[in-house]
């Protein structure tokens, strides 16, 4: 059951004001912003809030996506959406494949129009792309991107320009290669790839060049791998092998540093703790807890290791992969709450942004 409350309509721009308490309350004081202007809402979206959520709204005109970024404009989203001229899963579902686009659903543009796409990411000096296709290994086996254990072991790492020419591959093997991001100061590339049946993190140079593995565990699958604001610094989660198959599967989020030295966990249970993603304070992260098997909810983490996460979103069902903007003042995250009655779990996902420019979560002057 969805309940929406206190829905506003917007036909016009407009900046909502008098809502930014809401959900505030259960976040601490040290984190919020005293003097910050709202987000305006772009045309033809609905505020919603719920009770103790921020407000939000669905971005327009997208299809079904997940897995979106921020590029450095604060405006601008990279994401994988689903598309007609992606390859179709065995039982006939449409792929998805590598859009930009802004957060008013708007400047709609197809990067990549062959093959099925994983995850993406912009580089910071917003003119370059890098993004994850199975594109030039059609003849491999489809695999599933969201099974560890049938991932698709054709998935290969490109970097091209904002129109999607002048592609360059990063990789060329039969191993799967996905999760990718760049540091801040763009001259590092982050990654997940699967040896073996197993995954670990590596590290190169945005031109492709000194490819270095970074972890080393058996049982752990690390993934989702991203810089913190010093370039040094790797936020990632990883799973167990040995605890797959418990649903929610436990998971932890970690720190490591580039040279893989410094490991350190970052949440301390044995709850499904996933899909991290850094702040620009330097001090913060989002990331997603399962509260039940099917309602996931995004966090914000303390990365003092000692304030225990506050709780952002709160709608039955799924939300997750949240990002933040990097002037810190809109999340985006994917979201079932719109898909209507009878949706399944992971199905109808859609894109939403939160104004969360009260938590003060920009960088640090
Ligand atoms: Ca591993
Ligand atoms: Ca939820």
């Amino acid at each position: 059951m969805r309940t929406v409350r206190n829905k506003i309509s917007t036909s016009t721009t407009a900046v909502v004001t008098g809502l930014l308490c809401v959900g505030i309350a259960g976040l601490s004081p040290d984190i919020s912003a005293k003097d910050h202007k709202a987000v305006k809402v772009p045309t033809g979206a609905t505020v919603s809030t719920r009770d103790q959520e921020m407000p939000s709204w669905q971005i327009p005109n997208i299809a079904e996506a997940a897995e979106a970024y921020y590029g450095p404009d604060s405006e601008h989203l990279i994401a994988q959406v689903k598309s007609p001229l992606a390859v179709k899963s065995p039982r006939g579902l449409s792929g998805f494949l590598t859009k930009t686009f802004t957060d008013s659903g708007t400047d709609e543009t197809l990067i990549n129009d062959r093959g099925w796409d994983g995850c993406s990411y912009f580089f910071p000096d917003g003119k370059r792309l890098v993004w994850t296709s199975i594109r030039d290994n059609m003849n491999m086996p489809l695999g599933n991107w969201s099974d560890w254990r049938n991932y698709p072991q054709g998935a290969e790492l490109y970097v091209s320009d904002r129109e999607g020419k002048n592609v360059q591959r990063l990789t060329n093997n039969q191993q799967y290669e996905a999760e990718v991001t760049v540091s801040p100061d763009g001259k590092w590339i982050v990654f997940g790839r699967m040896t073996n049946g197993n995954m670990d993190l590596w590290v190169m140079k945005s031109d492709g060049t000194e490819e270095k593995q970074i972890t080393f565990t058996a049982d752990d699958q690390e993934g989702a791998p991203y810089f913190l604001p010093d370039n040094e610094t790797i936020l990632f989660r990883a799973w167990k092998a040995s605890e797959y198959d418990q649903k929610p599967t436990p998971m932890t989020i970690y720190t490591v540093k580039r040279d893989g030295s410094d490991l350190k966990p970052r949440t301390f249970t044995h709850d499904m703790n996933w899909a991290p993603y850094p702040t620009p304070d330097g001090k913060h992260f989002l990331f997603v807890r399962a509260e039940t098997p099917r309602n996931w909810e995004v966090y914000l983490g303390y990365l003092d290791g000692k304030t225990p996460p506050k709780r952002v979103t709160f709608d039955e069902g799924f939300d997750g992969f949240p990002a933040i903007s990097p002037d810190g003042r809109k999340m985006v995250w994917t979201s079932s709450r719109s898909a209507g009655p009878g949706a399944g779990f992971m199905s109808g996902l859609q894109l939403h942004v939160m104004d969360v420019s009260a938590l003060g979560l920009g960088p640090k002057k």
